[in-house]
């Protein structure tokens, strides 16, 4: 049989779940996630392979209304990936009300020729029978290929996102070994261990200020990894109540991260977390490029 192939884009406003659906969607948690919007500020590339062929799912950051620098890269990473893609996956709500930044979505969206999949997000939180007033609310905004109702985190419908998406793909040849899940280093992934966790820990406007960088990673002889990060925050007052009272708080944050990221390397690891302040790091474009949020080179 041919086998198929091509990239596929997960786009949405922040917080829809992209990042839990392509995590499940390829089996492998590589993105993080949080109940905090902007949680993904880069593209992250996994694959998933099968007997039909092989699709590589870009996730990016949510489209929204850009406040800082950081907040223009975000949505200019989500855009451009729309031109470089086989099928788009569109994210939304399970609501009938469309707001403006959707429609700016279907705005961008109604330019292309490619094929979209509309993906009605967390059905879980929605009677079964409110779905089709949803689709009936979405359903002429863009031409789609498809609409999908998908809980990505109670796993339902998400083979018939896989089904739908091979219906689409071109014939082509398979880009990547069988065995590859992410394009993404370790050193990359690690960091986002530490600040989804930061992310989850902390409230209000500090966890969207934060960065975090792998300054070292080394394997001792006996196995045992030494990783030595940096939580970057806006503010003084910020780096009090990231480390917190006697240190509890970047206690908590660390052995969080040191649990996850010991159970992804199957390694032990020994994990020492600084935190430094960068006033307005996210309005700062040589900041911004030192902890990875740089335009790629096309
Ligand atoms: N109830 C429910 N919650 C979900 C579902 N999918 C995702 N979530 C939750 O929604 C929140 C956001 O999920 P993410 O996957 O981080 O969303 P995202 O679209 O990647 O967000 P950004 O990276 O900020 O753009 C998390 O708290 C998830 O657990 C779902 O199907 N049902
Ligand atoms: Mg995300």
């Amino acid at each position: 049989m041919e086998k198929k192939s091509g990239f596929v884009t997960l786009i949405g406003r922040p917080n829809v779940g992209k990042s839990t659906l392509m995590n499940h969607l390829i089996g492998q948690k590589i993105a993080i996630t949080s109940n905090k919007p902007q949680t993904t500020r880069n593209r992250i590339q996994t694959v998933y392979t099968d007997e039909r062929g092989q699709i590589i799912f870009l996730d990016t950051p949510g489209i929204h209304k850009a406040k800082n620098k950081l907040g223009t890269y975000m949505v200019n990473v989500a855009t451009r990936t729309l031109t470089e893609v086989d099928v788009i996956l569109w994210l939304v709500e399970p609501t009938t009300y469309i707001g403006t930044g959707e429609q700016e979505i279907a705005k961008k969206l109604n330019q292309t020729k490619t094929p979209v999949i509309l993906i009605i997000n967390k059905v879980d939180t929605v009677k079964k029978e409110e779905i089709p007033t949803y689709i009936q609310a979405y359903k002429d905004i863009c031409p789609f290929a498809e609409i999908i109702p998908v809980s990505a985190l109670r796993k339902i419908n998400t083979e018939t996102v896989i089904d739908q998406i091979f219906r689409y793909l071109p014939y082509g040849p398979q880009y990547y070994d069988e065995d590859t899940i992410t394009d993404q280093p370790m050193r990359q992934i690690v960091a986002e261990m530490i600040r989804e966790k930061a992310l989850r820990c902390l409230q209000e406007e500090i966890p969207h200020g934060i960065a975090v960088t792998v300054e070292k990673m080394q394997e001792r002889k006996n196995g045992l990894v030494d990783i030595e990060a940096s939580i970057i925050c806006e503010r003084e007052s910020h780096k009090g109540i990231i480390i917190g009272k006697n240190g509890a708080m970047l206690k908590k944050i660390a052995s969080a991260a040191r649990f996850e990221i010991e159970r992804m390397m199957e390694q032990q690891i020994n994990l020492k977390v600084w935190v430094k302040v960068r006033k307005d790091w996210r309005d700062n474009d040589i900041l911004m490029k030192n902890y990875g949020y740089v335009e790629e080179k096309k």
